[in-house]
């Protein structure tokens, strides 16, 4: 495929409710959108990097500054016929995963458009309707806590993941579970806790929860072996998964039981795939995480959770939980038994909004071939 041009846009969007997690809370996203060009065709990409460095190393700025000096000259300076054909181009640059993944969403949104298929079926997909979990950050106080999870259980979503940190976690699940004794419930700790703590988390297995997710350092899977030993409750990982091989060694580890992909995390959809794979080779359920995307990211989201081994509830809820106006159209929406219909038109299945998009860009850069 001859691609004529890549476009760069950071468009800045406030989030309907702050978003508070361990390491910090969100008000405003600043989201680097990738636009690629070619045969007459757009197709789209979204970094998740944050605004700061605090969930991994890289963050918008970092993301631009990458793309535009290492991976869009070598995407367009390159023959690429497929999406998966990405990391080998991309190798010699080491990290700068979300930076990557961005651009390679974007070339399998565009192959999935000049095939003609739904990207659900050209990622693998097997789902026609996914099943939705929500995230909900630490609240201001516990009351405001319950009315966020009765919101959200009121919806129909079909598992809660509450964030949690030291000083936010017992009494909250305690008062959760005295309210809803039966719903699914997790916890993400996004690594607020040490090795000191884990006899206190330990006693958590009496709150019935799903999972735990990435109790200790983002950069570790070693020391959550041990910890997992201890506890009766699943350990899942989210931070310290970065590929395959880190999945393949949590899992012979016994790191944890759960694997929380993120396709920006892992590099893109050809690495979250294989991450898919080994987690079903070790007969470990994955799910999709989320990162406060866009519409564009949604979709992506949605698509990548259609296949086999997704098979518990991911982050990935509805645009208006996020955005007074998403970027996409028709906005995602989630039925009252808490799912979304994978879409079955051609691409992301998810029309852009493109004067809304332009209308909320901060910056922009344009990268065409060499000639
Ligand atoms: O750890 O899953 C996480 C958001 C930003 C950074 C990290 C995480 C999250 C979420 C939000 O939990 C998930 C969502 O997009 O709803
Ligand atoms: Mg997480």
């Amino acid at each position: 495929m001859k691609i004529d041009a890549l476009h760069m846009r950071e468009v800045n969007m406030p989030l309907a409710h702050p978003f508070e997690t361990s390491f910090g809370v969100t008000t405003t996203r600043r989201i680097l959108l990738i636009e690629i060009e070619a045969a007459g065709i757009s197709a789209w990409g979204e970094c998740v990097a944050g605004e700061h460095p605090y969930f991994s190393d890289e963050m918008v700025d970092t993301a631009w500054h990458i793309t535009e000096t290492e991976l869009a000259p070598r995407l367009l300076n390159a023959d690429v016929e497929k999406g998966s054909d990405c990391p080998a181009l991309f190798e010699q640059v080491r990290g700068h995963r979300m930076a990557k993944a961005a651009i390679e969403n974007a070339v399998w949104d565009l192959d999935a458009q000049l095939q003609s298929v739904p990207l659900a079926k050209l990622l693998g997909g097997t789902r026609d309707i996914i099943p939705c979990g929500v995230s909900i950050g630490i609240q201001p106080t516990l009351v405001k806590q319950l009315e966020k999870v009765e919101t959200e259980v009121s919806a129909g979503y079909q598992r809660i993941k509450l964030k949690c940190k030291p000083g936010w976690d017992e009494k909250v699940f305690e008062a959760v579970r005295a309210r809803w004794p039966d719903i699914l419930l997790s916890c993400d700790a996004n690594s607020a806790y040490r090795l000191s703590d884990a006899d206190r988390i330990s006693t958590w297995d009496r709150f019935n929860l799903l999972m735990i997710e990435q109790p200790l350092w983002y950069d570790d899977f070693y020391f959550h072996a041990g910890l997992q030993k201890k506890l009766k409750t699943s350990i899942c990982l989210d931070e310290c998964i970065r590929n395959r091989r880190d999945a393949q060694a949590a899992l012979e580890l016994g790191s944890g039981r759960i694997i929380n992909i993120k396709v920006g995390r892992v590099g893109g959809f050809t690495e979250a795939i294989a991450v898919h794979d080994v987690a079903q080779q070790h007969g470990v359920p994955v799910w999709c995480g989320g990162m406060l995307e866009t519409g564009i990211g949604r979709a992506h989201n949605i698509a990548l959770s259609s296949l086999p081994n997704f098979s518990l509830p991911g982050d990935v809820s509805a645009s208006k939980r996020y955005w007074a106006e998403d970027i996409i159209e028709p906005e995602v929406t989630v039925s009252a038994k808490g799912e979304i219909v994978v879409p079955t038109a051609s691409g992301r299945g998810f029309q852009v909004k493109r004067d809304r998009i332009d209308s909320i860009t901060v910056r922009r850069h344009t990268c065409t071939p060499h000639h």
